[in-house]
């Protein structure tokens, strides 16, 4: 463990010397530059806060830090940055700090827990907007992270200040705060040139011996058409989370991880509108089909196995992994217990309840299993043969009566 967690660590860092896109497409709108030294850790401590606008309808909001940011090893951990929003650029309204009311907050959220490393935008104040999620990027010594202007109803010119937070190792750190910058939208109509979306592959799959995928990626005009891609533009690669070594434009699997990213694509420093989802390693449950009844003893239960493997096909050990079972459409004539072994849960016939139906799916460190067990139970013995007669998981019980 402690050998695939320093090669993370090693690659993580050559990753953080590729440069980082420097927005050659996007117009700047705002800068505001903060002293180098005013907070600790070196990722805490802002040194710049930009904002960028690649099209008349996005901002690119930009933090860069003394330092890069880190790769956490504990989901407890996390920073974040909060970009406050004054866009009726009044300090008596809105949400208060010093010297800004925020009708919005943006907030960019590093983290390795999946369900807390976001991109959000916060409703603070009475404007009807959509606010919510919004893509974010990490890279080196900078977060960006796209606002569309139809998430915060069009307030987009607005006066602004970056500030940052964070909690590592059960330590609050010193957090920084920049001086108030004004945003106002670019009057000029962007170059015709200029392509409206950057689009990326929606899927890259990096399992049974494929460690390593090389995602594509293509321009669209004003007008729909494709804008292709030309011998000297720049192409690079922003991976969600630190589980993915990038080099060039090349993505490779480390050995030992499992964990889906999603993954960015920005060509001459403007980031893709999409996501590549890029998965890692299987994780699969067998038996595949489980046929039960609540009549016949030893016909009543049977034993479901979770199994991971990483992208190079080697087992992934599931001692002291975070293993959690699910009784996907909650069906209540199905109870699942898991059992002292990891990886290993009993699924019971609850008999008061009658026949049922369920898939049974497992969450291994949170990453949902790549296939579930398909699981029925009858009120009588039907003698049906073993699963393994049923060759796929759409396979039809002809028993209708009893479900
Ligand atoms: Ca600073
Ligand atoms: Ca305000």
């Amino acid at each position: 463990m402690k050998v695939r967690l320093c090669l993370r660590l090693l690659l993580g860092a050559v990753c953080y010397f590729l440069p980082y896109a420097d927005c050659q497409s996007a117009v700047l709108i705002s800068e505001q530059l903060d002293a180098r030294g005013d907070a600790s850790p070196g990722y805490c401590d802002i040194v710049a806060a930009r904002i960028w606008q690649p099209d008349s309808r996005h901002y690119q909001l930009e933090v860069e830090t003394a330092a890069p940011l880190p790769i956490f090893n504990n989901e407890t951990d996390w920073i974040w940055f909060a970009w406050l929003l004054d866009t009726d650029r009044n300090p008596a309204t809105g949400q208060p700090h010093d010297n800004i009311g925020s009708e919005f907050n943006v907030r960019g959220v590093v983290s390795e827990d999946p369900s807390v490393n976001c991109g959000m935008i916060d409703l603070v104040s009475s404007i009807p907007a959509l606010g919510g999620e919004v893509t974010k990027f990490v890279s080196g010594n900078k977060i960006t992270i796209i606002l569309p202007f139809d998430r915060i109803a069009g307030q987009n010119n607005f006066r602004f200040q970056v500030v940052s937070e964070s909690f590592i190792n059960g330590v609050r750190a010193t957090p920084d705060v920049t001086g108030i910058g004004s945003a106002v939208p670019a009057t000029q109509p962007f170059p015709a040139d200029n392509p409206l979306r950057v689009v990326a592959d929606s899927y890259g799959g990096l399992r049974e011996g494929i460690t390593a995928f090389t995602p594509q990626v293509w321009l669209q005009g004003e007008d729909g058409r494709p804008v292709f891609l030309q011998p000297g533009d720049k192409i690079e690669l922003y991976s969600y989370f630190n589980y993915l070594n990038i080099l060039g434009r090349t993505v490779t699997a480390y050995p030992g991880v499992f964990h889906p990213t999603p993954l960015a694509m920005a060509v001459n420093g403007r980031l893709s509108d999409n996501r590549v989802a890029v998965n890692l390693g299987s994780i699969w449950i067998d038996p595949p089909v489980v046929h039960l009844n609540t009549v016949t003893p030893g016909k009543d239960h049977a034993t479901l196995s979770l199994h991971a493997a990483d992208a190079y096909g080697t087992t992934i050990s599931l001692a002291g992994r975070n293993i959690n079972w699910e009784n996907f459409y909650q069906a209540p004539a199905i109870q699942v217990l898991p059992l002292s072994t990891p990886g290993l849960a009993e699924v019971q016939c609850n008999a008061s309840a009658g026949g049922g139906l369920s898939d049974v799916k497992a969450y291994l460190d949170g990453v949902p299993s790549h296939s579930y067990a398909h699981v029925r139970i009858t009120t009588q013995d039907y003698n049906l043969p073993p699963f393994s007669a049923y060759a796929g998981l759409y396979n039809t019980f002809f028993n209708s009566h009893d479900f």
